[in-house]
C-alpha cells in the first residue's frame, strides 16, 4: 500500500503561483533569490510535472488493475520538441497558468521559450513516433513508447560562410523536467561473449561485456484525459563492480574507469556516423540495447500483472503484448524475443516462433536503397554470437518453407531470404527478416504501401497476400493547429461553434460550408496576418533579413536531401530572379511578391546536401541585398530547423513545397502540418500528397511533375539521350555557373543534374525533367495569389481538407486492425 499524499490539483491561480513559488523555492536548481524566465520556466515545469505524476500514477495503476493488451512502441528516435505548452494544453489549464505567471510577474509566452527542445530524432520518422505518443494517450490506449535517452540529440546548425556546421546540442546541459529517473526499473544488457552448449543441448549465451539500462520515463498527457503514459528512454550504465579501484589507485586512471566510460558511448549521440567500422559497431550496440531492455521490461510487466492466478502462459504472451517496431532501426527485438523464450523459459523453437510472429510489427518508412539496413555477418557473429544462431535457424526455415510450398519462387529465394552469403560483404538483410518473422508489415500513405507490395516486397506478398497493410501518417492536432496557432484555432471554434475538433479533426469538414462567406475569410485572413507578423518578427531575428508580410510566404522546410529536391525550389528562385532583373519597373509591380523560405540540416558527411544548403545562402545574400528586385523577391535560409521553429513557421506559412521526385518520400508528414494550417501545397504526386489532394480537392493544390509510374520511363529515355532540357532549365542552370552567386565551386552540384545515367549523376532524381511543370505550376500560384478571395477560399478549403490526417485516426487503425488493442480508460 502506498500512503495518500498531499494532490497537487490547484485549480485557482493564486494557488497555482504559490505552487510554483514552491517549487522555485524547495526544488532549487539555481541560486537562490533568482526568479528569471529560467528559474520561472523550471519551477513552473515542475508545477504541471506535479500534476501529470498524479494522473500518471493513476493510468499505470489502472492499466495493472484491468491488465488490457498492450501496445509497446520500439523507436530509435522520438522529436519531441518542448513539452510545457503541450502539457498545460491537453490538461486543459493554460489560462489558469497564464494568470499565475502574470502574478508572478511572468508571462507565460516568454516563458515556454526557455524550454529547450528534445531533439532524439532526425526527422520524419522521430517526430511520427512523438505526434503517435500523443494520439496514443488522447485516445486512452493501453500503449507506451520505448527509446534511447541520448546524451546528445540532433545537432544544432549553424549557418558561416562556409555553410552549415555543426555543433553538439546539449538539451540535458541544465536538465529536463519531465524526466524521471527509475531507480528501480534496470536490466542487464549484454554484449559479445560466446554461446555455450549445455549437456542436454540447450544453448546460452555467457561471457562478453555487460552493462546496465536504467529506466527515465516521460510523461505523455492524453488531451483532455486522465490518462497519462509513458515513453520510457534507456540509459547506458556501468556498475560499481566496474570500477577498477585497484587500478585507479596505481594511478591508471582511464582504465581504471573503462567500462564507464564505453557504458555512456552507447547512448551518447543520436545516430553515430556509421562511416567506420567503429561507428557501425556502436549503432547496432544502441539498436541491441533498446530491443534487449525493452523486451526484459516487457516481459516483466507480462509475468508481474495479475499474480497469484500462477504463472501466466507462454501462448498467452500475443494476447497481451503488441510490439510495434519504427522502421528497421529495432529488428533485434526479434531474434532477442526467440532468444529469451528458448534459452532463458526453454520454449521449443515452434512454440518460440508463434509467439514471437504474433506479438511483432513492423513499419516501413522509405524505399531508397541506401537506408534499407544491410548488417555485417562478422560485426554481427562478433557482438551478437546467439543472436546470428537464431536470425541463421530462422532464414534456414524460410527457404526450406519455400522449397516445400513454392517451387515457382526457386529462382526468387536469393533475393527473398535473410542472409546475403555474397562472400565480398556477407550481411544480415533487416528489412527481409521484418518482413518474415512480423505478422504484419505496413507502408505509411497509400502509394507507398502500394509500392511496397508492387517491388520492395513483391514476392513475399504470394506468400502472405494478408500481410501487408497501409496506414496513412497523420500529426497530432494538438500541438500542430491548436497550440501552434492558437488565433486560427479560436476562430475555427467560434465558427464550428465547438472546440471538439481538437479530437474529432473530421469536424472541420464543417468549414467547406463557409468557404465563401465574407465575413469568415475576413477572419481567417487577419488569422494568418497575425501569424505572418510573428514569424516575419521571427526571420528578422534569426537570419537579420527582413521580410514584407504582405509577400507571398512560400516555404520548405524538411531535411536536405536530394530526392526532396530542395534544388529545384532554389533553382526556380533563381530563375524569377533573373525574370524580375530583366523587367522594366512597370512590369515588375504587377508580379506577385513572394518571400521564399528554405529549412534544413544536411546530414554531416552528405557533401550534396552541405553544398544545397550554401547554395540558398548565397543566393539569398545576393537576392536579399538587391534593390531594384527585393520588394519583389526575398530568399531567406531558415537557421537550425527543429520542432519549435516548425510551430512559427507552419502557421505564418501560405504556400509550402512538396516536391519531391514521385515515388521517393514514403508519406511527409510537414505536408499535413502546412494544409492543416491553410497553407495551400505545391507539390507532385508522391507520399500523401496524393491523399491530401484528394481530400482537399484537385482546385487547392497545384500539381506538377512526372508521376511514380513514369519515372523509370523518364529515367531510361535520358540513358538513350532523348532529353532536351527546357531553356528555363538551360538559363537557371548557366545563372550560377555565370558566377552570379559568388565564386563557390557549384560544379559537381550542378553536374548531379546533368549527364545521362546513375545515382547522383544524370539528373537521377529528375530535376530537369519536371522543371516546366514546376515553373508552370507556379506561374499558377502567382496568379491565384493576385485573387485574394480566390485564395482565402482554398486556404480555407485546405484546413477543411485535413481531418484524415490525425494521428488519432492512424493509431485508432493500428489499434483496431494491427495491434487488437482496446481503450482502457482510467476512470
Ligand atoms: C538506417 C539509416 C540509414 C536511416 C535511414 C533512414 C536512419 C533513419 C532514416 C529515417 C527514415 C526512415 C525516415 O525518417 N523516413 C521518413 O518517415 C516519415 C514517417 O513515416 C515519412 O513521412 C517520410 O516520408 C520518410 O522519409
Amino acid at each position: 500500500k502506498v500512503p495518500a499524499a498531499a494532490k497537487p490539483l490547484a485549480e485557482e491561480p493564486a494557488e497555482i503561483a504559490s505552487n510554483i513559488s514552491y517549487h522555485a523555492q524547495y526544488s532549487p536548481h539555481f541560486s537562490p533569490f533568482k526568479f528569471e524566465p529560467e528559474q520561472a520556466f523550471y519551477a513552473t515545469a515542475e508545477s504541471v510535472r506535479d500534476r501529470l505524476i498524479q494522473q500518471w500514477n493513476e493510468t499505470y495503476q489502472h492499466f495493472d488493475k484491468v491488465d488490457p493488451k498492450q501496445t509497446y512502441y520500439l523507436s530509435m528516435e522520438y522529436l519531441q520538441g518542448r513539452a510545457l505548452t503541450n502539457a498545460i494544453g491537453n490538461l486543459n489549464i493554460q489560462n489558469a497558468y497564464a494568470d499565475a505567471l502574470n502574478k508572478l510577474g511572468h508571462d507565460l509566452e516568454e516563458i515556454v521559450e526557455q524550454e529547450k527542445d528534445a531533439a532524439l530524432g532526425n526527422g520524419g520518422l522521430g517526430r511520427l513516433a512523438s505526434c503517435f505518443l500523443d494520439s496514443m494517450a488522447t485516445l486512452n490506449l493501453p500503449a507506451w513508447g520505448y527509446g534511447l535517452r541520448y546524451r546528445y540529440g540532433l545537432f544544432k546548425q549553424r549557418i558561416t560562410e562556409e555553410g552549415q556546421e555543426e555543433i553538439a546540442e546539449d538539451w540535458l546541459e541544465k536538465f529536463s523536467p519531465w524526466e524521471i529517473v527509475r531507480h528501480d526499473v534496470v536490466f542487464p544488457v549484454q554484449f559479445f561473449g560466446h554461446v555455450k552448449v549445455n549437456p542436454d543441448g540447450s544453448r546460452k549465451w555467457v561471457g562478453g561485456e555487460v552493462f546496465q539500462a536504467l529506466a527515465y520515463d516521460v510523461p505523455i498527457p492524453g488531451y483532455k484525459t486522465k490518462n497519462t503514459i509513458s515513453l520510457r528512454l534507456w540509459e547506458a550504465k556501468a556498475t560499481s563492480a566496474d570500477f577498477n579501484l585497484f587500478q585507479f589507485n596505481d594511478g591508471q586512471y582511464e582504465s581504471a574507469a573503462q567500462l564507464h566510460s564505453r557504458a555512456q558511448q552507447i547512448c551518447a549521440v543520436l545516430y553515430p556516423g556509421d562511416a567506420t567500422e567503429n561507428g557501425k559497431l556502436l549503432r547496432l550496440k544502441q539498436q541491441f540495447f533498446l530491443c534487449s531492455a525493452s523486451l526484459q521490461d516487457i516481459i516483466f510487466r507480462f509475468k508481474e500483472r495479475k499474480p497469484g492466478e500462477g504463472s501466466r502462459k507462454w501462448s498467452d504472451f500475443p494476447k497481451k503484448v503488441a510490439v510495434q517496431l519504427n522502421d528497421t532501426h529495432p529488428t533485434l527485438t526479434i531474434p532477442e524475443l526467440m532468444r529469451l523464450l528458448l534459452d532463458e523459459e526453454g520454449l521449443g523453437w515452434d512454440e518460440a516462433w508463434e509467439v514471437t510472429t504474433r506479438t511483432v510489427a513492423y513499419t516501413n518508412h522509405t524505399v531508397l536503397p541506401e537506408a534499407l539496413e544491410k548488417w555485417s555477418k562478422s560485426v554481427m557473429w562478433k557482438l551478437l554470437p546467439r543472436h546470428m544462431e537464431i536470425i541463421e535457424e530462422i532464414d534456414k526455415r524460410f527457404i526450406a518453407m519455400v522449397h516445400a510450398t513454392r517451387s515457382d519462387l526457386e529462382s526468387k529465394i536469393e533475393s527473398m531470404r535473410i542472409l546475403d552469403n555474397n562472400p565480398q560483404k556477407p550481411v544480415v538483410r533487416m528489412a527481409n527478416l521484418c518482413v518474415v518473422s512480423a505478422h504484419t508489415v505496413n507502408g505509411v500513405a497509400q502509394l507507398h504501401s502500394d509500392i511496397l507490395k508492387s517491388e520492395l516486397f513483391a514476392d513475399y506478398v504470394s506468400i502472405w497476400p494478408t500481410k501487408f497493410q497501409n496506414k496513412t501518417n497523420g500529426i497530432t492536432p494538438r500541438r500542430w493547429l491548436r497550440f501552434c496557432s492558437p488565433e486560427l484555432s479560436n476562430i475555427i471554434t467560434k465558427w464550428l461553434k465547438t472546440d471538439e475538433w481538437v479530437h474529432n479533426l473530421d469536424l472541420l469538414g464543417g468549414l467547406r460550408k463557409l468557404a465563401d462567406n465574407e465575413d469568415f475569410q475576413d477572419e481567417w485572413a487577419s488569422a494568418k496576418m497575425a501569424n505572418k507578423l510573428r514569424l516575419a518578427q521571427y526571420i528578422e531575428r534569426v537570419a537579420g533579413v527582413s521580410i514584407d508580410p504582405n509577400s507571398l510566404f512560400d516555404i520548405q522546410v524538411k531535411r536536405i536531401h536530394e530526392y526532396k529536391r530542395q534544388l529545384l525550389n532554389i533553382l526556380g528562385a533563381i530563375y524569377r530572379y533573373k525574370k524580375l532583373k530583366e523587367m522594366s519597373y512597370e512590369e515588375r509591380k504587377k508580379t506577385t511578391p513572394r518571400t521564399i523560405m528554405i529549412g534544413g540540416k544536411a546530414f554531416a558527411t552528405y557533401t550534396n546536401a552541405k553544398r544545397i544548403v550554401k547554395l540558398v545562402n548565397d543566393v539569398g545574400v545576393v537576392v536579399n541585398n538587391d534593390p531594384e528586385v527585393n520588394s519583389y523577391l526575398k530568399v531567406v535560409f531558415v537557421p537550425n530547423y527543429n520542432v519549435s521553429v516548425a510551430e512559427m513557421l507552419i502557421p505564418g506559412s501560405e504556400l509550402s513545397q512538396h516536391i519531391s521526385t514521385a515515388g521517393m518520400e514514403a508519406s511527409g508528414t510537414s505536408n499535413m502540418k502546412f494544409a492543416l494550417n491553410g497553407c495551400l501545397i505545391i507539390g507532385t504526386l508522391d507520399g500523401a500528397n496524393v491523399e491530401i489532394r484528394e481530400e482537399v480537392g484537385e482546385d487547392n493544390f497545384f500539381l506538377f511533375g512526372a508521376t511514380a509510374d513514369k519515372v523509370p520511363t523518364v529515367r531510361k529515355q535520358r540513358e538513350n539521350g532523348l532529353f532536351r532540357p527546357d531553356n528555363r532549365f538551360v538559363e537557371a542552370m548557366q545563372f550560377i555557373r555565370s558566377g552570379a552567386f559568388g565564386s563557390y565551386d557549384y560544379n559537381p552540384l550542378l553536374e548531379s543534374l546533368e549527364g545521362n545515367s546513375g545515382y547522383g549523376r544524370g539528373d537521377y532524381f529528375l530535376v530537369g525533367h519536371d522543371f516546366p511543370s514546376y515553373m508552370d505550376a507556379q506561374a499558377k500560384v502567382d496568379e491565384a495569389y493576385k485573387d485574394r478571395r480566390r485564395w482565402l477560399r482554398m486556404s480555407i478549403l485546405s484546413t477543411a481538407g485535413s481531418g484524415k490526417f490525425s494521428s488519432d485516426r492512424t493509431i485508432a487503425q493500428y489499434a483496431k486492425e494491427i495491434w487488437n488493442i482496446e481503450e482502457c480508460r482510467v476512470p
